[in-house]
């Protein structure tokens, strides 16, 4: 067994070229930060880094649809995600972005090292160049008639409407979407990572890893099996947006943005810990941890570590905890159909309840599976679960520590039923704690809401309301232990959502608890002072969710 000192963990960097939706959060920051959440209240160290992806297609092409540069679109949506992800309480160390001029720094350097040791080869091939825009042609760049449907707007990756996966040289009639010239083949050179020589190498390394998720084995096998095994990848593109690969010959290009992305987790953690950076990448005793969506595994399980064995001085993703995809009322996510539920437009509908949102996801996430998020759910969610069980809980608590006891702590009892109320913090701690070791996040948040029934339970028992007139001392005591129990709640469900969590210790007058509190100890002086009652999760109506899904319908 590895033992480990501090982890880095990693959430996909979103491209920069729109805003961020529930299916980037259900996908991977929300469990990311949910996990680093965990780690530091075990007292780790945890380096949490991200940033904004902003090279590639996905900006170019969108920076074109607009007729504005790419940099006007990585400003734009930078702050944006930037915004929501905060707002949301993701709580990244930092959050960078690979537009910086230490990031070209980083990636260019490592390009070289990689070149120099001769790892990377410069083939030449012949491509698509247009003639009039003066430019070769990425395979989006190109359309024409798929040959498989006859359809005119095939692109030249792929055709859209029969879903075959083309290269650009089998579609008929291609034209260039640059400026609609018909594109002809020119000779170009490039410079390609051997993936098919590197195979066995990264072969050990996957099967070095039999207890990663079962969705991600799955993909890396199927590459690594698939006919024609692992294919080189070309590392650079002739393309004028992106870091200039820097070395003779390579005027004009630019290095391919999956090269340069994940280099923008190591630029990161460079700007977090500056000259202290490398331990967070080069020690034996770090573990690294990607979280990703499931389009991003190949990207994180091969070719990144492939590149990282061969610069030699890196360690290697220890876990890439990778989620499926979340589909929204029975339909998949699209941001160019407006078929999503984006995170600036659920603050300005439900201000201030991030919570409810972070519990729905957490509680419908495609963790094995693609799943589906619906409004009706997410209000069932909030409703009976953190309004009913939770919210009703702890404001149980509170009134009735105000009206009997002018917010006076109380003693906690020692009967069989509280030391038992009590006993049940550390087993379902204990559960909440296996369940995110393993990143089974839905599970983990279904023991901390059962713990949090537990608590209910033990008021429909005791009846401290029936008992107030008989039996003030018990009554005292039951009041004095379920106090203790709910602060104790606060930290399970503090990874979970955090606002929600700090609300509860605010009232109590407490500070960040760390894991190891829930053990069921005393967490409150018996004797201080709580506050009157705050709201802390409001009922959803009819009308609200009536309203979200009218606003799908009317851009679809
Ligand atoms: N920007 C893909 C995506 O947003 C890509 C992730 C990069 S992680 C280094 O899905
Ligand atoms: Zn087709």
């Amino acid at each position: 067994m590895k033992s480990f000192n501090r982890t880095t963990v990693t959430a996909a960097l979103p491209y920069a070229n729109g805003p961020i939706h529930i299916g980037h959060l259900a996908g991977c920051y929300l469990p990311a930060d949910i996990y680093v959440r965990y780690l530091r209240m075990l007292g780790q160290d945890v380096a949490f880094v991200c940033g904004s992806d902003e090279h590639g297609m996905a900006i170019t092409m969108k920076a074109r649809s607009e007729n504005i540069s790419p940099s006007v679109i990585v400003n734009r949506y930078n702050d944006m995600m930037r915004n929501s992800l905060d707002a949301f309480g993701v709580s990244f160390d930092i959050y960078s972005r690979t537009s910086s001029p230490k990031h070209a720094e980083v990636a260019q350097s490592f390009f070289r090292k990689l070149n120099e040791k001769g790892t990377l080869q410069v083939r030449e091939t012949e491509q698509y160049y247009d003639p009039e825009a003066e430019q070769f042609l990425a395979d989006r760049y190109i359309t024409g008639t798929c040959p498989n449907c006859k359809s005119k707007n095939a692109y030249g990756d792929q055709c859209e409407k029969c879903g075959t996966t083309l290269s650009p040289l089998d579609l008929i009639d291609p034209k260039s979407t640059l400026s609609k010239a018909t594109p002809v083949m020119k000779k170009t050179k490039n410079w390609f990572l051997p993936l098919d020589k590197l195979s066995p190498q990264i072969r050990s390394y996957i099967e070095g890893h039999p207890e990663w998720k079962s969705n991600v084995l799955g993909q890396c096998k199927s590459w690594l099996d698939s006919g024609e095994g692992l294919q080189p990848r070309s590392m650079t593109r002739d393309l004028d947006w992106g870091v200039p690969v820097p070395v003779e010959g390579a005027e004009g290009k630019v290095l391919y943005v999956w090269f340069d992305a994940p280099l923008g987790y190591i630029t990161a953690t460079q700007e977090l810990h500056g000259d202290d950076w490398e331990k967070w990448w080069k020690s034996d005793d770090t573990r690294l941890v990607h979280f990703i969506g499931k389009d991003n595994i190949v990207f994180h399980a091969i070719i990144f570590p492939a590149l990282l064995m061969e610069h030699g001085d890196y360690i290697l993703p220890e876990d890439i905890p990778a989620n499926e995809f979340l589909n929204l009322e029975g339909d998949k996510l699209s941001t160019s159909k407006n078929w999503a539920v984006w995170l600036h437009e659920y603050l300005e509908d439900f201000p201030g309840n991030q919570d409810a949102l972070r519990y729905a996801l957490c509680a419908t996430m495609p963790e094995a599976k693609d799943n589906d998020f619906t409004w009706s759910d997410f209000q069932i969610r909030n409703n009976s679960e953190l309004v009913a069980i939770l919210g009703n809980l702890v404001n149980r608590v509170m009134v009735l520590n105000n009206k009997y006891y002018q917010g006076i702590v109380q003693e906690p009892g020692t009967s069989p039923s509280d030391a038992h109320l009590m006993a049940s913090i550390a087993v379902h701690s204990g559960k909440v704690s296996d369940s995110l070791k393993a990143y089974r996040f839905r599970e983990a948040l279904t023991e901390a809401m059962n713990l949090a029934r537990l608590g209910n339970k033990y008021l429909a028992d005791e009846e401290p309301w029936k008992k107030m007139k008989t039996d003030p001392k018990r009554t005292a005591e039951i009041m004095g232990t379920v106090t203790q129990f709910i602060a104790a709640i606060s930290g399970i469900f503090d990874p979970f959502i955090p606002f929600s969590a700090e609300k509860i210790r605010s009232m109590l007058g407490i500070g960040a608890l760390l894991w190891s509190d829930l053990d069921g100890r005393t967490l409150l002086s018996p004797g201080s002072k709580i506050s009157e009652p705050r709201l802390l999760f409001e009922k959803i109506e009819d009308h609200q969710v009536e309203t979200q899904k009218a606003k799908l319908k009317k851009t679809s």
